[in-house]
Formats: structure tokens, sequence, C-alpha cells
């Protein structure tokens, strides 16, 4: 049964997200603002709707673990992993200056909460894969959940890692695909086509299911229902606006590492209430 206030906890934590990650991408002139717009709500979910996790342990034996395989979307993991309580608020105003420990790409050597380092596409699947076998040798019942962007499918080694978890039937798995049908420039279709891609999950041995992306109702209860038993990873195709939020950024393909002017960043934050 769907909770409202934690519905409604979700959605103003992805409203104060959007707004910190834009600020983070104005004042760095720098970043990924429609990535980090179309994964907000999935993010947002995962960390303050399903995930089981302690800030003050990052490395707590048995948490769940989330893999941001898209990782150019910065803004978006750093402001979930801040409002989740790993760091304070302040080292999100270094955001890509000099020695900060907020690169434009994760390191798990600087920021406590990032499991593994991302940003080359197509590395995310591989190592969640690793991190799920282990959980399922070791007999832990942590999850692990991967977020990939559309785009970043067109990598194989995605297909390999999805291959060996439908052979191993690995229930403790989740992909999450970012589906907001652009990538750097273009559209996927029009770049090399996806679809139907639950089809292809499901001749891969996975469950897959389609979802608004931006419906965090509909997002909590296919990513908070029990995994155990059923015997599939678990493909959740969701699908998404690239720059949800602000209407001069939706749906545009420059918006991918586009970066707002003062009067761009003073619109969006009126548009993002
Ligand atoms: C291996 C690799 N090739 C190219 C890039 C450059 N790059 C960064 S993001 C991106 C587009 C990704 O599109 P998609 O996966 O759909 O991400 P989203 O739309 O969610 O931003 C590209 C080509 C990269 N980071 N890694
Ligand atoms: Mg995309």
């Amino acid at each position: 049964m769907l909770n409202n206030d934690t519905v409604q906890t979700i959605r103003e934590k992805a409203l104060w997200m959007r707004r910190r990650a834009f600020t983070m991408v104005y004042e760095a002139q720098l970043g990924h603002p429609g990535g980090d717009f179309s994964a907000i709500d999935i993010i947002a979910t995962l960390y303050f709707g399903v995930m089981r996790y302690d800030p003050k342990k990052p490395e707590l034996e048995g948490r769940d673990r989330f893999i941001m395989s898209k990782g150019h979307a910065t803004g978006a993991l750093y402001t979930a992993l801040c409002a989740a309580g790993y760091y304070p608020e302040d080292w999100l105003s270094t955001y890509m200056q000099p020695h900060s420990k907020l690169n434009g790409h994760p390191n798990r050597n600087y920021l406590p909460g990032v499991e593994t380092n991302t940003g080359p596409l197509g590395h995310g699947m591989p190592v969640a894969l690793g991190i799920a076998i282990a959980g399922q040798i070791s007999g832990s019942d942590h999850r692990t959940f991967v977020l990939t962007g559309d785009g970043e499918l067109q990598e194989g080694s995605n297909w390999e890692a999805a291959m060996t978890a439908g052979h191993r039937k690995l229930e403790n798995l989740t992909l999450i695909v970012d589906r907001n049908r652009l990538q750097q420039g273009m559209g996927t279709e029009e770049t090399n086509g996806l679809d139907p891609l639950d089809e292809k999950f499901r001749a891969f041995g996975w469950e897959a299911v389609m979802v608004d992306g931006h419906d965090i109702g509909a997002l909590l209860e296919v990513l908070a229902s029990p995994r155990f038993g059923k015997g599939r990873p678990l493909c959740v195709i969701a699908n998404t606006i690239k720059g949800r939020g602000v209407s001069f950024m939706e749906n545009k393909a420059s918006w991918h590492h586009g970066v707002p002017n003062a009067e761009q960043y003073r619109i969006a934050l009126e548009e993002l209430v």
C-alpha cells in the first residue's frame, strides 16, 4: 500500500534536488542538467522511499547499493547523497572547482556514498552484476540498483552483464533505464534504435516493466515491491523527459550539457516551485 506522506516527502526532495542541481550547474557553468532532470525523480524515490543505508556508515555491510552508471548526471547524484545525509550542503557549492570532492563524474575515493567510479558509459552494469553475484553467493538480502541512460545501452558491456544476470537468476539486481529517448545531440531511435527494449530484456531472462519515470507513486510501487523469490532480475524502463521541470529545457538535446545564463537561471528557478 502506498503511503501518501512518503510520496509527498519524495516530491519535496526531488524539487529541492532540481533547484540545487541547477544552481550548481549555473555557478560552475558546467554540467549535464538535461540528464540530471530526467533522473532526479527516480533517484529521489530510491534514496527516500526504497533503499536501506546508513549515511554515517557508508560501507555498512548489508546496505542496498546504488550504482549511477550514467555518471555524467552528477547534479542528480550529488544532491541526493547530500539530502540523504552523506555530507553537508556546503560541499555542493564546490562542484567542479579545482580540488573539489565533487568532480564532473563521481569518484568513490573522494565522496562517501559513491559505490563505484563512473563516467565512461557502460561500466555500471558490469560492476552491479559483480556486486549482485557476491550477494547471491554470500546469501545476503541486500539489493543492487543500477541506473543507466538509454543511449548508454548502445555499449555492449551492458548486454554481456544482462546475459549473465539472466543466466544466474539474479533477483537481487534491478536495472533502471532512464528512457528519455535522447542521447548527446540526437534521439536514440535515430542513432541506434533500442525499441522494443522490454522484449529485449525478457529475451535475456529478465522481468521487464515500463513506468512513468516522473510518477513517484508508480516508481515506488515497482521499485519497493519484494524481489526475493521472483527468480529473475528486474529491468524498469522509466519513461522520462530530458530536462523535466523547466519549460525551455524539456526534450531539447542541446540541454544535455547546456548551461544557463543569468536570465535562464532566473526563469528556471521561478518554474521549479
Ligand atoms: C564510453 C563513453 N562514450 C561517450 C561518452 C560521452 N557521453 C557522455 S553522456 C553521453 C550521452 C549519453 O546518453 P544517455 O545514456 O541517453 O544519457 P542521458 O540522456 O540520460 O543524459 C555521451 C555520448 C562517455 N561518457 N562514455
Ligand atoms: Mg538518454
